[in-house]
């Protein structure tokens, strides 16, 4: 692989996986992100690298090319992982930026590994970076990185990208290293957010904490840079999902689920990775206090529930799975019937094609989260939804609740409002579910996740201009 590029994607994990062989070798797998899928043809169009970590605690990784992608593995070590992957990342800023749904906490050891991290991918962008070259640092876990380019590299073009809610200025401030933070993104010509919201409040926070000048979407900074701070709503790779979903083997596996599940009449479902601000017990709660209130019956209706492990050694995930684990167990126990679970619980996570079949199968779709940045489930499962059949009820407090207006739109806070919502969902007519899923579908096919890539680098391109241009397919 070449050692320099005039195009370079950081985030804290490379897109692909480190799986045993039967014969005991190690190997690659791709991970199906949508943010692979999203950047693999501006990494082709510009002989890209994506630098990350591989996961696991392998040190003497070389770069390495992956079906045509350019990968340079950052390493981390087991105390590491530790402090600045599941401490400060995970323990920290994930709570923080998620209006502290679990209550975070604050380590000092934990931001100085948070540092020192963030130093070791920007000194590998820096190695690796073409004079004049563009960078796009992807996420929470590295917001300090487009300053330590930017005062190591001043001809480089940076842009920063974050996945997350970025929270009001009254949880930000909680942060004692608040200041730092901010410093660390203003290294950016470009700060993408998922929200409006959220754009204004790094602004905000800029304004207040570091006393820069702000207007609008724009801060100018002493040094005469503008830094331009904008909402890029992130999308999926709509076409593929649908083409995904429209397979006849897919077809097949749907119906072979809704047969296994017995045949209801009403399938529910959710998909999430196993995280306390996806609300998944709160909706669990609802729709058993639906069967208890005599409104939905295990014989005609059943709710399925995906949950994919995620974070496992952090307490607050153990404590959730715990949580759910139980009710679910209770929730069996009191109202189930003999082949009548009404909670079919699934801690695991599956193929692509599976979760398009489950797509398919779902009746109502429930996407519920206390804060998530877009939620993609809630967009895939519209992608898939070819026949414009399906009903969504998404909670007001996910991104993608902008954009999917003719959701069941719910405060997931609201347990009776989110009843209500799960019912009037169930028995809508055909001509309502049918209208609203066309309107939802006009949206996500047209802005997908090309077109989200496409208007970040280009956005990117025009507020430094005098840089080298960066194809953006
Ligand atoms: C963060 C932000 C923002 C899940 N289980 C399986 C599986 N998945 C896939 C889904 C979806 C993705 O994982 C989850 O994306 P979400 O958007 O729902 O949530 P986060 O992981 O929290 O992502 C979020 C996102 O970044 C992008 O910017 O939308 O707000 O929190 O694509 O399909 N995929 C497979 N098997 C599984 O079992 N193959």
């Amino acid at each position: 692989m070449p050692d320099s590029s005039q195009f370079v994607i950081i985030a804290n994990r490379l897109p692909v996986d480190r799986v045993e062989q039967p014969d005991g070798s190690l190997a690659w797998r791709r991970s199906p992100g949508g943010l692979v899928t999203a950047l693999d043809p501006v990494m082709r169009a510009n002989d890209g690298v994506w630098i990350g970590w591989p996961g696991g605690t392998e040190t003497d990784l070389e770069p390495f090319e992956d079906d045509g992608l350019k990968l340079v593995p950052v390493p981390l070590s087991p105390e590491e992982i530790e402090e600045f992957y599941e401490g400060m990342s995970n323990g920290t800023l994930w709570p923080i930026y998620h209006d502290v749904i679990a209550k975070p906490e604050f380590h000092r050891e934990w931001w100085d590994s948070y540092v020192t991290v963030n130093r070791r991918f920007a000194d590998k962008a820096v190695e690796i970076a073409e004079e004049g070259a563009t960078v796009w640092v992807h996420d929470y876990q590295l917001q300090l990185v487009p300053q330590m380019l930017r005062e190591l590299r001043p001809d480089l073009r940076i842009g920063f990208y974050l996945h997350i809610p970025f929270p009001p200025a009254e949880l930000f401030a909680q942060l004692p290293w608040r200041r730092q933070i901010l410093e660390g993104l203003l290294g950016a010509d470009l700060v993408g957010f998922q929200m409006a919201g959220g754009a204004a409040n790094f602004v905000r926070l800029v304004r207040q904490r570091v006393g820069h000048k702000t207007h609008r979407d724009f801060v100018y900074l002493p040094d005469g840079r503008t830094v331009r701070a904008s909402a890029f709503p992130i999308s999926i790779d709509a076409e593929g999902f649908e083409t995904l979903a429209r397979q006849e083997s897919v077809a097949a596996r749907s119906t072979e689920i809704r047969a296994a599940l017995g045949n209801p009449a009403k399938v529910f479902l959710g998909i999430d990775r196993l995280d306390y601000t996806k609300g998944i017990v709160a909706r669990l709660r609802a729709f058993s206090e639906l069967i208890e209130d005599g409104e939905v019956n295990v014989e005609d209706a059943v709710f399925v529930q995906v949950a994919t492990p995620s974070r496992e050694r952090v307490e607050q995930y153990r404590i959730l799975r715990d949580e759910i684990d139980r009710l679910v167990g209770h929730v069996n126990g009191d109202l189930g019937r003999i082949g009548r679970p009404a909670i079919h619980y699934l801690h695991s996570s599956y193929p692509r094609e599976e979760m398009a079949a489950l797509y398919r199968t779902a009746d109502i779709m429930v996407v519920t989260p206390f804060r998530d940045g877009m939620n993609l489930v809630a967009k895939e499962y519209v992608a898939c939804r070819y026949d414009d059949g399906g009903a969504l009820v998404l909670s007001e407090f996910a991104g993608a609740a902008n954009e999917l207006r003719q959701a069941w739109l719910v405060n997931p806070y609201d347990i009776n409002g989110t009843k209500a919502a799960l019912l009037d969902a169930c028995r809508a007519d055909a001509k309502d579910t049918t209208r609203r899923m066309k309107a939802m579908r006009r949206t996500v096919l047209r802005h997908d996740v090309a077109a989200w890539a496409t208007s970040f680098i280009e956005a990117l391109s025009e507020i430094s201009p005098h840089h080298k241009s960066v194809h953006p397919t």
